[in-house]
Protein backbone atom coordinates (compact mmCIF):
# COMPACT_ATOMS: atom_id res chain seq x y z
CA UNK A 1 0.00 0.00 0.00
CA UNK A 2 1.61 3.18 -1.30
CA UNK A 3 1.18 5.99 1.32
CA UNK A 4 1.10 9.89 0.28
CA UNK A 5 2.96 11.33 3.00
CA UNK A 6 3.16 15.52 3.12
CA UNK A 7 6.29 17.12 5.51
CA UNK A 8 5.54 19.88 7.52
CA UNK A 9 8.48 21.99 8.79
CA UNK A 10 8.08 24.96 10.78
CA UNK A 11 10.14 27.98 10.99
CA UNK A 12 13.01 26.83 9.17
CA UNK A 13 14.24 25.19 5.99
CA UNK A 14 15.85 21.80 6.02
CA UNK A 15 19.10 22.88 4.59
CA UNK A 16 19.26 25.55 7.52
CA UNK A 17 18.67 22.35 9.81
CA UNK A 18 21.02 20.32 8.30
CA UNK A 19 24.02 22.81 9.48
CA UNK A 20 22.25 24.20 12.48
CA UNK A 21 23.34 22.22 16.10
CA UNK A 22 20.01 23.76 17.22
CA UNK A 23 17.67 22.58 14.64
CA UNK A 24 15.74 21.41 17.71
CA UNK A 25 14.33 24.53 18.29
CA UNK A 26 11.44 24.35 15.57
CA UNK A 27 8.90 21.80 15.13
CA UNK A 28 8.65 19.67 12.79
CA UNK A 29 6.35 16.22 11.45
CA UNK A 30 5.34 14.25 9.21
CA UNK A 31 1.40 13.27 7.97
CA UNK A 32 -0.37 10.40 6.12
CA UNK A 33 -4.31 10.92 6.01
CA UNK A 34 -5.04 9.53 8.93
CA UNK A 35 -1.94 9.34 11.50
CA UNK A 36 0.44 12.54 12.17
CA UNK A 37 3.84 11.98 13.55
CA UNK A 38 4.93 14.62 15.50
CA UNK A 39 8.59 15.62 16.43
CA UNK A 40 10.48 12.38 16.27
CA UNK A 41 13.88 12.38 17.74
CA UNK A 42 16.71 10.26 18.99
CA UNK A 43 19.17 11.01 21.67
CA UNK A 44 22.99 12.28 20.75
CA UNK A 45 25.25 9.06 21.61
CA UNK A 46 27.99 9.23 23.07
CA UNK A 47 31.51 8.23 20.93
CA UNK A 48 31.72 4.17 20.66
CA UNK A 49 27.93 3.82 21.65
CA UNK A 50 26.39 0.60 20.01
CA UNK A 51 23.05 1.43 21.11
CA UNK A 52 20.65 4.72 20.46
CA UNK A 53 16.99 5.56 21.74
CA UNK A 54 14.42 7.29 19.50
CA UNK A 55 11.05 9.04 20.64
CA UNK A 56 7.96 9.99 18.95
CA UNK A 57 4.20 10.93 19.56
CA UNK A 58 2.31 9.33 17.05
CA UNK A 59 -1.62 10.46 16.52
CA UNK A 60 -4.37 9.09 14.79
CA UNK A 61 -7.24 11.09 13.69
CA UNK A 62 -8.78 7.90 11.53
CA UNK A 63 -11.65 5.72 12.84
CA UNK A 64 -9.84 2.36 13.19
CA UNK A 65 -6.70 1.49 15.19
CA UNK A 66 -3.15 1.25 13.41
CA UNK A 67 0.18 -0.53 14.45
CA UNK A 68 3.32 0.56 14.13
CA UNK A 69 4.88 -2.74 13.71
CA UNK A 70 8.70 -1.66 12.74
CA UNK A 71 10.96 1.30 11.97
CA UNK A 72 14.02 0.84 9.84
CA UNK A 73 17.11 3.43 9.65
CA UNK A 74 20.46 2.52 7.94
CA UNK A 75 21.93 4.40 11.15
CA UNK A 76 21.22 0.87 12.97
CA UNK A 77 20.99 -2.77 11.80
CA UNK A 78 17.63 -2.73 13.51
CA UNK A 79 14.94 -1.11 15.82
CA UNK A 80 13.35 -2.94 18.65
CA UNK A 81 10.89 -1.49 20.41
CA UNK A 82 11.51 -1.77 24.28
CA UNK A 83 9.64 -0.65 27.65
CA UNK A 84 12.20 -0.11 30.91
CA UNK A 85 10.66 -1.22 34.20
CA UNK A 86 12.24 -1.87 37.81
CA UNK A 87 11.83 -5.64 38.89
CA UNK A 88 13.36 -6.50 42.42
CA UNK A 89 15.07 -2.93 42.28
CA UNK A 90 17.03 -3.72 38.87
CA UNK A 91 16.10 -1.71 35.98
CA UNK A 92 15.54 -3.88 32.97
CA UNK A 93 13.98 -3.40 29.38
CA UNK A 94 11.59 -5.78 28.20
CA UNK A 95 10.40 -5.89 24.26
CA UNK A 96 7.14 -4.74 23.71
CA UNK A 97 5.70 -7.67 21.40
CA UNK A 98 3.52 -7.41 18.33
CA UNK A 99 4.34 -3.97 17.41
CA UNK A 100 2.70 -0.73 18.80
CA UNK A 101 -0.88 0.56 18.61
CA UNK A 102 -1.73 3.89 17.84
CA UNK A 103 -5.35 3.72 18.72
CA UNK A 104 -8.87 5.61 16.66
CA UNK A 105 -8.79 9.13 17.68
CA UNK A 106 -5.80 9.03 19.92
CA UNK A 107 -2.16 8.74 20.15
CA UNK A 108 0.71 7.00 21.15
CA UNK A 109 3.42 8.62 23.00
CA UNK A 110 6.61 6.25 22.64
CA UNK A 111 8.91 7.53 25.18
CA UNK A 112 6.46 7.74 27.52
CA UNK A 113 6.45 5.25 30.71
CA UNK A 114 9.90 3.93 29.82
CA UNK A 115 8.90 3.11 26.87
CA UNK A 116 11.08 3.91 23.70
CA UNK A 117 12.68 2.40 20.34
CA UNK A 118 16.23 0.97 20.74
CA UNK A 119 18.40 1.33 17.79
CA UNK A 120 20.88 -1.73 17.94
CA UNK A 121 23.79 -1.81 16.65
CA UNK A 122 24.59 1.72 15.26
CA UNK A 123 26.35 2.07 12.36
CA UNK A 124 28.09 5.70 13.49
CA UNK A 125 27.70 7.86 15.86
CA UNK A 126 24.53 9.98 16.37
CA UNK A 127 25.69 13.39 16.71
CA UNK A 128 23.62 16.28 18.57
CA UNK A 129 22.15 18.44 15.66
CA UNK A 130 22.47 15.08 12.87
CA UNK A 131 18.86 14.42 10.74
CA UNK A 132 18.51 10.40 10.35
CA UNK A 133 16.38 9.65 7.82
CA UNK A 134 14.31 6.46 8.94
CA UNK A 135 10.90 4.89 8.03
CA UNK A 136 8.11 3.87 10.08
CA UNK A 137 6.17 0.68 9.07
CA UNK A 138 2.49 0.42 9.89
CA UNK A 139 -0.21 -1.96 9.60
CA UNK A 140 -2.61 0.32 7.53
CA UNK A 141 -0.69 3.35 6.79
CA UNK A 142 2.52 1.35 4.95
CA UNK A 143 5.92 2.58 4.90
CA UNK A 144 5.98 6.18 5.59
CA UNK A 145 9.74 8.08 5.22
CA UNK A 146 10.22 10.72 8.35
CA UNK A 147 13.55 12.21 9.89
CA UNK A 148 15.03 11.74 13.12
CA UNK A 149 16.14 15.10 14.77
CA UNK A 150 18.75 14.50 17.28
CA UNK A 151 18.46 15.89 20.66
CA UNK A 152 21.12 16.19 23.98
CA UNK A 153 21.51 12.59 26.08
CA UNK A 154 19.39 13.49 28.19
CA UNK A 155 16.29 14.56 26.10
CA UNK A 156 12.76 13.30 26.98
CA UNK A 157 9.76 13.57 25.60
CA UNK A 158 8.21 16.21 27.88
CA UNK A 159 11.32 18.06 27.28
CA UNK A 160 11.29 18.37 23.37
CA UNK A 161 7.46 18.29 23.89
CA UNK A 162 7.96 21.81 25.78
CA UNK A 163 10.00 22.82 22.51
CA UNK A 164 8.11 21.71 20.27
CA UNK A 165 4.94 23.97 21.59
CA UNK A 166 7.61 26.49 21.97
CA UNK A 167 8.22 25.90 18.62
CA UNK A 168 4.78 27.61 17.70
CU1 LIG B 1 15.88 -0.42 25.25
Amino acid sequence: MKTRVKRFLVGAVVAVALMSPTSSAFAHGFETSELEIIHPFLRATPPGAKTGAGYVIIRNSGSEPDRLLGIEMEAAARVEFHQSVVEEGIAKMRPIEGGIEIPAGGEYRLGADGSHAMLVELTGGIGLGFLVEATLIFEKAGRVPITFEVEPAGATLESADAEHTDGH
